[in-house]
């Protein structure tokens, strides 16, 4: 079909951005799309309707990215990941598209509250934390830096679950996010894909006579690929987020149900839906059900015959499919990627596999998240099997020839030809993907200077000495454009009257600032702009929480995924410690505090969740202590999530970043509060090593063991016993605990926490005790010189221009993928056959 050679004009409604347009664009939607009058229209069916008129303003640049990538065949980064945290769409957009403004002020002209349709919105939970969030902020900077790509991953029907606390304890409710519909995303059910599963392997002979290898699998489902344009700060690329939904190819099994097996007929649809039902809400942990093997082999399988599909639309040859296509694997949730290229490649494509395989290791990257041994994902051969005969094989036939390679490289050492193998053969036999996505990538990384090089001593040793030209480090980024500008459009301001908007898009710029750090005028605005923000969420946890916070205390946030090696429950013992001074003597003269958590807790996680419930327990004897006389207060925050943390960064004074040394890969968190002005108590752990490098060591509180420490401390033989017994503090503190002071004089409800640490404290929080407390003490004491405060402050938002993830993704488009940007063409009309 061949449309008229003719150029169509937009309709103002659906692109203009005058205050008129947007106006008349927004009451069309609502009455059109939404299908209601102003006078019946709920606050959601407002929100629809802007958003409606928000996609509308994003359709022209998405449709001209596709165009442009089209006739230009571009190279494109395809990222592949089980999650991505978006967070909220709509401000994000605004924000890109140049619009917030406007918008803002068409919404307020009709009388309705701009803000209130902007917090109206849900989010689309579907990642765990810093591993999904990290995918969002990447496809932020990729489209700000006009580079084309997809975002390749799984539309859970249910994201993380819904946290509340009831009791003090965590109760997760299902997360509905697409109840009320889902306007920023469009089904293309003509790109729907089949996901074959089970069954066996058959070798036949081809018409040539030649061996191959075929896959009879015993089920299949379809894969239907959801888009979501992610548009570009101020510039025409819309890129797409692909999330593939599992459907059955039947709804009904017309065999079963004419025999009269209704349910069985029906069940069918209900086996093959539940792929894709919902996120494993695990953060750093693996469980090796088939299901999640089944959720990473669809997503993996129905993105590169995706892949496959645009190379035949482009009619670029199948050999090249690495110049089309630089794939990243985020962690090794998607490194079934390997062999699921490998079998498509030769199975289906019927290339050589050495062509193949050099196809695949140019084309894929990896990684690698995270050095904790009980993340590291392997599947039982038995389960993998079942489910996926054909890449077993394949994994076989990958090992046997990387085996000969290493035997060669390295003679007569069958040990580490046994820790390299991609099976582990040692007791039960496994997969090993981590093994599996090191083989099949021409690059590897770490997330963070120090997490790199632990990397290439621990858990990636035998690969790094093996091929360490692979090896390299991409330190973590956040993007400015949601974390900053958006999230906080005070500090935003008062940074762009001061040296224009150029930071937005090169955070180094906010150097400049440093400049101000002795002008009294913008330190007092510096100062007064963070009580304003502090005010607000101060007067959210009131209402929320009957809580009264003071917003001349120091705001301590700690805000991650709740976790032992993160240590909440070190901050709890520093609280405790403080709550001890006070009681001991109440007019002590301490420095007020407001100490925030917030954080989800893996529903299976018994010592995590016992770890809310003592922060709310803490909270409820202190909060109502009159001896504290308020000036401590603990407030543990329910659902934390990416909109909530929006409110949160700018509001710290203080940022909690005390994992134990070489347990948290990077973080991300850390680097959000330090560009909106927060200290950072910290360890020498993932990125914070490199943030104080930065802010340096004077305008940063530096505490605890190193990593190296800590490995020493543990071959020694760690003690946590003798810290207690030495430290009369700790000792009351923990003691404190274990009398059921705070727990209405139940001595066994935190009994495994303290038994824990008595016992083994496999985080070493007694080890950093006194140092922690230490630092703590000189962070109350610097909290009192509030000019000194401002600056470091200043100075800790000026230097974070490095964690700028346009920063991290220009790194990697330069050292991994080899990719240029693209200038997506701009047109007049919406539909132009010429
Ligand atoms: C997490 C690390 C964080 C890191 C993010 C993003 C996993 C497996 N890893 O430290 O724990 O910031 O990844 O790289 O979720």
């Amino acid at each position: 079909m061949q449309l008229r050679n003719e150029l169509v004009r937009v309709e103002a409604d659906r692109t203009g951005t005058t205050i008129d347009n947007l106006k008349r664009a927004f009451l069309e939607n609502l009455y059109y799309v939404q299908g209601k009058p102003p006078a019946l229209a709920t606050l959601n069916d407002y929100y629809m309707a802007l958003a409606h008129t928000v996609r509308d303003r994003i359709m022209q640049r998405w449709n001209n990215s596709a165009i442009t990538y089209t006739e230009n065949q571009s190279r494109t980064v395809c990222y592949l990941s089980a999650e991505f945290l978006m967070g909220p769409h709509l401000g994000n957009n605004l924000i890109n598209l140049g619009l917030y403004e406007p918008m803002k002020q068409a919404i307020d002209e009709l009388g309705i509250n701009f803000d209130e349709l902007i917090e109206e919105e849900g989010e689309p939970g579907l990642g765990n934390g810093g591993l999904g969030r990290l995918a969002a902020c990447y496809l932020d900077s990729l489209a700000a830096l006009e580079i084309p790509t997809m975002g390749y991953g799984i539309r859970y029907e249910f994201g993380i679950f819904k946290q509340d606390i009831r009791d003090g304890w965590q109760v997760e409710i299902t997360d509905k996010w697409l109840r009320n519909g889902n306007p920023w995303e469009l089904a293309r059910p003509e790109w729907t894909v089949s996901i074959p599963f089970g069954g066996h392997t058959e070798s036949y002979r081809n018409s040539q006579g030649v061996y191959r290898a075929r896959w009879v699998p015993a089920w299949e489902v379809k894969g239907v690929p959801y888009d979501t344009p992610t548009l570009g700060y101020k510039v025409n690329t819309a890129n797409t987020l692909r999330l593939w939904k599992a459907e059955a190819p039947e709804s009904f099994d017309f065999q079963a149900f004419n025999t009269g097996d209704y349910y069985g007929a029906v069940n069918a649809k209900v086996v093959s839906e539940n792929i894709t039902k919902v996120l494993y809400p695990n953060d750093d942990e693996i469980q090796g059900k088939v299901l999640r093997l089944q959720q990473q082999f669809f997503f993996v399988s129905c993105s590169l015959q995706d892949m496959i599909r645009i190379m035949k639309g482009q009619k670029i040859p199948m050999e090249r499919f690495h110049e089309k296509f630089a794939v990243q694997l985020n962690d090794t949730h998607p490194a079934i990627a390997v062999a699921e290229l490998m079998r498509l490649l030769v199975d289906q494509e019927f290339l050589g596999w050495d062509e193949a395989w050099a196809i695949t290791q140019n084309t894929l990257a990896y990684t690698n998240h995270t050095l904790l041994p009980e993340a590291l994902e392997r599947w039982q051969i038995d389960l993998f099997r079942d489910l996926l005969p054909r890449h077993l094989e394949i994994i076989y036939e990958i090992n046997q020839r990387f085996m000969d390679d290493v035997r060669v490289k390295f003679i007569d050492d069958d040990a580490r030809l046994a820790r390299m193998s991609l099976i582990d053969e040692s007791g039960e036999r496994y997969v090993r993907m981590a093994n599996l996505a090191c083989v099949g990538s021409h690059a590897i990384n770490g997330v963070a200077a120090l997490h790199s090089e632990l990397l290439k001593q621990t858990v990636l040793k035998d690969f790094y000495e093996y091929s360490p030209e692979k090896f390299s480090n991409k330190t973590n980024g956040v993007t400015p454009r949601r974390f900053m500008v958006l999230s906080n459009p005070r500090l935003t301001q008062l940074i762009t009257d001061r040296i224009g908007s150029g930071w937005i898009t090169d955070l180094e710029q906010l150097r400049q600032l440093e400049q101000f750090i002795d002008d009294p005028a913008f330190c007092q605005q510096w100062r007064s702009i963070k009580q304003a923000i502090k005010q607000d969420l101060a007067d959210s946890i009131q209402k929320d929480y009957g809580v009264d916070v003071s917003i001349d205390s120091i705001f301590d946030i700690q805000v991650k995924r709740i976790h032992e090696y993160k240590r909440q429950h070190l901050n709890l013992l520093h609280i405790i410690t403080l709550y001890n001074r006070i009681k001991a003597n109440p007019n002590i003269d301490i420095t007020p505090r407001t100490f925030l958590f917030g954080g989800k807790a893996a529903p299976g996680y018994f010592m995590a969740k016992l770890m809310i419930k003592l922060v709310s327990a803490v909270s409820e004897v202190i909060n109502r202590d009159p001896d504290v006389r308020g000036r401590i207060k603990v407030v543990f925050l329910k659902n934390y999530n990416v909109k909530f943390a929006q409110h949160v960064y700018p509001a710290a004074d203080l940022s909690e970043q005390i994992s134990t040394a070489g347990k948290e890969a990077s973080g991300t968190g850390n680097m959000k509060f330090a560009m909106n002005g927060a200290l950072t108590i910290g360890t020498l752990d993932g990125a914070n090593v490199e943030i104080m490098e930065q802010a340096g060591e004077e305008n940063f509180f530096l505490f605890g063991l190193t990593a190296e420490e800590v490995r020493e401390r543990k071959a020694r033989g760690y003690d946590p016993k003798a810290y207690y017994n030495a430290n009369p503090n700790l000792q009351l503190v923990i003691d404190r605990i274990a009398s059921g002071f705070f727990s209405h004089g139940d001595k066994t409800l935190f009994q495994p926490i303290v038994d824990n640490l008595m016992q083994s404290d496999p985080y070493l929080l007694f080890a950093d005790y006194q140092s922690y407390v230490e630092c703590q003490d000189r962070v109350a004491e610097a909290y009192r010189d509030q000019d000194k405060w401002t600056r470091m402050s200043i100075l800790n938002a000026a230097r974070m221009g490095m964690f700028s993830s346009d920063r991290s993704i220009q790194e990697y488009c330069d050292d991994i993928w080899n990719v240029k940007p693209v200038t997506v063409k701009e047109t007049e009309g919406f539909c132009s056959a010429t």
